[in-house]
């Protein structure tokens, strides 16, 4: 008999590896839809709770050419045309703006992205230290929101990185 166990075992082990590579445990999830000053929709964003971390997924129109900044901001609120109902960046450690400020960073500062050579925006990202939810979480009471600046974060200079107008803003939504 062990000589045929032994290839039975090893294959078996071999299907349950594959299956927990394609199978991502996701507990929470929350979508945003990403708006324009016009109220039109650009795009989609979406929290996921796993594992491992907060995962951060975007997709989204440009709003032009080259770098934008993006970052999470502390309501969950986007009222059209300037978005400044989306408050300050997400900051539940009470630090400065930017990763390359010695008191830096918020928690809500991200990567600049970049448009693709078809004007599209894509993230895909753990969001360092982030809670789920809790009076220091994602989703406080206030709730939270993604914002793309007209131009890149310069990732030092508080509190927004000089990264200009608010140009997309989306509200994350739990189901
Ligand atoms: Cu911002
Ligand atoms: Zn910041």
């Amino acid at each position: 008999m062990r000589p045929i166990i032994l290839p039975l075992l090893a294959l078996l082990a071999g299907c349950s590896t594959i299956r927990e590579a394609e199978t991502v445990a996701v507990k929470e999830v929350a979508s945003a839809q990403m708006l324009r000053a016009d109220g039109s929709v650009a795009g989609v964003a979406t929290l996921s709770l796993q594992d491992d971390g907060i995962m951060l997924e975007l997709a989204a129109d440009a709003p032009g050419k080259g770098g934008f900044g993006v970052h999470l901001h502390s309501v969950g609120r986007c009222d059209a045309p300037d978005f400044a109902s989306a408050g300050p960046h997400w900051n539940p450690q009470g630090k400065q703006h930017g990763h390359d400020n010695p008191a830096g960073a918020h928690l809500g500062d991200l990567p600049n992205l970049t448009s693709d050579v078809e004007g599209r925006l894509y993230a895909k990202g753990m969001i360092r230290d982030a809670l789920w939810d809790g009076p220091s979480g994602l989703f406080d009471a206030d709730g939270i929101a993604i914002v793309i600046h007209e131009r890149p974060d310069d990732y030092r200079t508080d509190p927004s990185g000089n990264s200009g107008k608010r140009i997309l803003c989306g509200v994350f939504a739990k189901p």
